[in-house]
């Protein structure tokens, strides 16, 4: 009987066991499942953000630090009257580090060992400097009755090209003028976003395209956007692909030609340089002097360079005036380039 019982108990458990095994089974949890590929994310160019503040502006020798800081040891010179080898090889060594050139150095420093330096060597060579800035720097804003002044803006990527536009705008918008944008630089749709922000800043009005569109056209656009709203200047941004591609050069011209035609007038032609490039910026601006017809240098990032002498190199090799420098990255950050203030940062105590 015992047995039975003990048999019947056992089937029970043996039983109450499978059920229990086969529920498990049932309710096991699936394995989880291969996530799915996450969407590609496109994340577009960064575009470099007009800076909003500016906080106490620094003066032109705090900006000019660096250039300045070359500039010490001809400072900490204390010869007067005639000038030894010794003191001669100090300032041709400066002059080459802050990027002056050979040819330009080898001049300056045969006119210093002629004339010596009466009233030390820092305020010879300062006169020097000065002297070799003489050219005449007036802007052309104006253009002929009816006509809409143009001001277009040629140069390697990332010199400056768009941002020098912006500070601009803001500063002529400043002035009660009324300001039209051409995003010409339809190589890539960051650009014109980045040229939409400063014209938001400054009050400027933008004519944009889609990306690859013919930039001729966006200029064409712009300039009849400006003709109808009776504005008065147009600054028009172009692409800036590398200065050896004929591309570029043709296209340059041919938006000349667009931005020269009724009702527009080009009254300036800037040429944007990067002073952090130094000497090869020379290199690059005879290629654009050769495509555009160039009526002024601005040169940008004077700020963040030790190589402050190029604009010496740019005036004496190239023969065309610095009109604008770059002295930061804010808004308020162009300045009109003056050779007296520029000259002192460098030189004087
Ligand atoms: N420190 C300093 N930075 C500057 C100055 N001018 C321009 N920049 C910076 O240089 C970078 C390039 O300026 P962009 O205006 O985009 O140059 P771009 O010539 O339009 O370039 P692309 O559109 O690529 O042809 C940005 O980060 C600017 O903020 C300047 O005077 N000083
Ligand atoms: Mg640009």
């Amino acid at each position: 009987m015992i047995a039975i019982i003990a048999i019947i108990v056992a089937l029970i458990v043996v039983g109450a066991l499978a059920v229990v095994v086969a529920r498990r089974r049932q309710h096991r949890v699936p394995p989880p499942l291969a996530a799915p590929p996450m969407p590609e994310v496109l994340v577009s160019e960064p575009v470099p953000r007009p800076v909003l503040e500016d906080a106490v502006a620094p003066s032109l020798r705090q900006r000019l630090g660096s250039s300045r800081g070359v500039f010490d040891r001809v400072r900490a010179l204390g010869t007067r009257g005639a000038l030894s080898d010794d003191v001669l090889d100090v300032v041709e060594e400066v002059l080459l580090r802050s990027d002056v050139g050979v040819t330009t150095t080898d001049a300056i420093v045969a006119q210093l060992r002629t004339q010596g330096a009466p009233e030390g060597v820092a305020t010879a060579l300062r006169d020097i400097l000065r002297g070799s800035l003489d050219r005449a720097r007036d802007v052309r804003d104006q253009a002929d009755e009816g006509r809409v002044a143009v001001w277009l803006f040629v140069g390697v990527n990332g010199v400056g090209k768009t941002t020098t536009i912006g500070k601009l705008a803001t500063r002529l918008t400043a002035q009660g003028r009324s300001v039209v944008l051409a995003a010409g630089d339809t190589f890539r749709a960051a650009a014109a976003d980045q040229l939409a922000l400063w014209g938001e800043r400054a009050g400027a009005d933008v004519v944009r395209a889609t990306e690859g569109a013919d930039p001729g056209s966006v200029i064409h656009d712009a300039l009849g956007r400006a003709a109808s709203r009776g504005a008065d200047i147009l600054l028009a941004d172009t692409a800036g692909r590398r200065a050896n591609s004929t591309n570029l050069l043709d296209e340059l011209r041919k938006v000349r030609r667009v931005a020269d035609r009724e009702p527009g007038e080009v009254v300036e032609t800037f040429l944007v340089l990067d002073a952090t490039t130094g000497q090869n910026a020379l290199n690059q601006a005879r290629e654009f002097l050769a495509a555009a017809a160039v009526t002024g240098i601005v040169l940008t990032k004077l700020d963040g360079t030790a190589r402050g002498g190029i604009v010496i190199a740019i005036e004496r090799e190239l023969e065309i005036p610095v009109k604008f420098v770059g002295v930061g990255e804010g808004a308020h950050d162009l300045v009109p380039f003056d050779p007296d203030g520029f000259v002192d940062s460098l030189l004087e105590a």
